[in-house]
């Protein structure tokens, strides 16, 4: 494990857990491969997609431990809308791979929400795809993600209903 720390084994494992999470977290059973073993036998959804507000009332800000709320309000799914809600401080960004998220490194992160669009009714950003997002604060280079624990993933899930 040359390279690694504990902490980074355990976001890893944590990784592979919400991964293993996408059999288990579906209410709504699979119903397929059933007889005939088609997709219209999918049971009906019972919700659709959410607007979900990161932090709860804590809002995006410093000082929030965002991964264990992520942990605790997933799992998201696809086509969910994540609300950043947060005072010119701060602004969201997303890091391209795990590496980068353990090490709160922005250098080639990308600018989703800058300092003003966390106002009013906040940054609102859709889960269009199934894969990890990496979501960071990048003020004050890398010490709002590092030390005020600004970040967190998330990996949607489809709904294994229609
Ligand atoms: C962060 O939170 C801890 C625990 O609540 C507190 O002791 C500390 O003063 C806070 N730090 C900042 C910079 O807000
Ligand atoms: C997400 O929304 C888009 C646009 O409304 C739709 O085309 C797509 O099928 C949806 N994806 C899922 C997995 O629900
Ligand atoms: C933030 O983005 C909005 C919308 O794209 C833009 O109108 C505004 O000028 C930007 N603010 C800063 C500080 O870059
Ligand atoms: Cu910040």
């Amino acid at each position: 494990m040359a390279g690694f720390t504990i902490a980074q084994v355990l976001v890893l494992i944590i990784v592979a857990t919400s991964m293993l999470a996408f059999s288990t977290a579906n209410r709504g059973a699979p119903q397929w491969p059933s007889r005939g073993g088609r997709f219209h036998q999918l049971p009906k959804c019972k919700e659709g997609p959410k607007k979900i507000i990161v932090g709860g009332s804590e809002q995006w800000r410093f000082n929030f431990t965002y991964t264990e709320w992520a942990l605790a309000n997933g799992p998201f799914y696809i086509n969910d809308t994540l609300v950043f809600k947060y005072d010119s401080r701060h602004s969201v960004y997303l890091l391209p791979n795990l590496q980068s998220f353990l090490k709160c490194d922005l250098s080639r992160a990308t600018l989703l929400g800058n300092v003003t669009q966390g106002g009013g009714k906040g940054f609102e950003y859709v889960l269009k795809e199934w894969k990890p997002h990496y979501f960071a604060c990048g003020e004050h280079d890398g010490i709002h993600c590092n030390l005020g624990q600004m970040k967190f993933f998330a990996i949607p899930m489809f709904r294994w209903c229609r």
